[in-house]
């Protein structure tokens, strides 16, 4: 008997999003719904320094946001570069409803918001700001590390056992203007499969869009691996490739139809919030290394 309702999503702010979350889950509600307003939390919150309004700009002082959503039936919706707008989990969730399309970025998924009644509003904070200026002394590449890749990738699995998924970000800190990491890519940052089960990545992101490794972990679990030993498999991928892995950090959160989760990254550091029925946890994902 599959463990459901049941969310997991990454990092430490993943516990109030999945709050959120469960309110729609635990009353029935559809994963789709429940994903979409987990991730809203951290989006709004100008604390979470990664993700919507506060997130660390990119090297010009610019906020830009990366967001997809994935439904049950396979149905997806993303934005990219997309600024001044709070919410990008929503509008990609409107990019899936109301157009014929997948994704739209920059100015174009700006306007398509504002069509649909978002407002635009200025998403750097004083904090983020005064770091950038900071930053921009000495322009140091930072390095996508334990200190700053939260990216919140939130999966969950409803009372119907559906899955749904939602990944929304700031993106790397001080990225170059334009850049796009995983995030927002299906198949890289996030995956759904309702015959088999979802991912979600964070981190490098370009290492998530190389491998594809969210789809990757997803035909893993397909094969009959285990959602923590789908997760290992496609971060030993990652680092069997890449000679210089231990530069970098890389973590992948999967959840199956059966509502079992699992996890694994590079370095010590990541770690998912689940919220099930017995209640809530923040569990430390496995690491290759430390
Ligand atoms: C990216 N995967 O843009 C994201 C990084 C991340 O918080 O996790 N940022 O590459």
């Amino acid at each position: 008997k599959a463990n459901k309702p049941v969310v997991v999503s990454t990092w430490e702010h993943g516990m109030p999003a999945n709050e959120a979350a469960w309110q729609v889950l635990s009353k029935g509600g559809r994963a789709l719904d429940a994903v979409e307003a987990g991730v809203r939390v951290p989006e709004a919150d100008p604390k979470v320094r990664t993700v919507g309004y506060g997130g660390y700009p990119d090297k010009n002082g610019i906020v830009t946001l990366d967001a997809c959503i994935m439904d049950e039936n396979m149905n997806c919706g993303s934005v990219a570069f997309l600024q001044n707008i709070k919410h990008p989990i929503s509008v990609a969730r409107a990019v899936m409803e109301k157009t014929p399309h997948v994704m739209l970025v920059g100015e174009g998924a700006k306007q398509f918001a504002l069509s649909q009644g978002f407002v635009e509003e200025d998403l750097l904070t004083a904090e983020s700001k005064a770091d950038w200026l900071a930053w921009q002394k000495d322009q140091q590449l930072q390095l996508i590390n334990i200190e700053n890749h939260d990216t919140i990738g939130m999966l969950a699995l409803d009372a119907n056992g559906n899955l749904s998924g939602a990944c929304t970000t700031s993106g790397a800190a001080y990225k170059m203007h334009g850049r796009v990491g995983d995030s927002p890519i299906i198949g890289a940052g996030l995956y759904v499969d309702n015959e088999v089960g979802a991912a979600t990545a964070t981190g490098m992101g370009e290492l998530m869009i190389k491998t594809v490794g969210s789809h990757l972990v997803v035909e893993l679990m397909r094969q009959g691996a285990s959602p923590e030993q789908a997760c290992r498999e496609a971060v030993e991928r990652i680092a069997r490739k890449i000679g210089d892995y231990a530069a970098f950090q890389v973590g992948f959160l999967a959840l199956n139809r059966q509502g079992q989760y699992g996890a694994f990254c590079i370095q010590p550091g990541f770690n998912y919030a689940v919220r099930q029925q017995s209640g809530s946890q923040l569990i430390d994902g496995k690491s290759l290394l430390g």
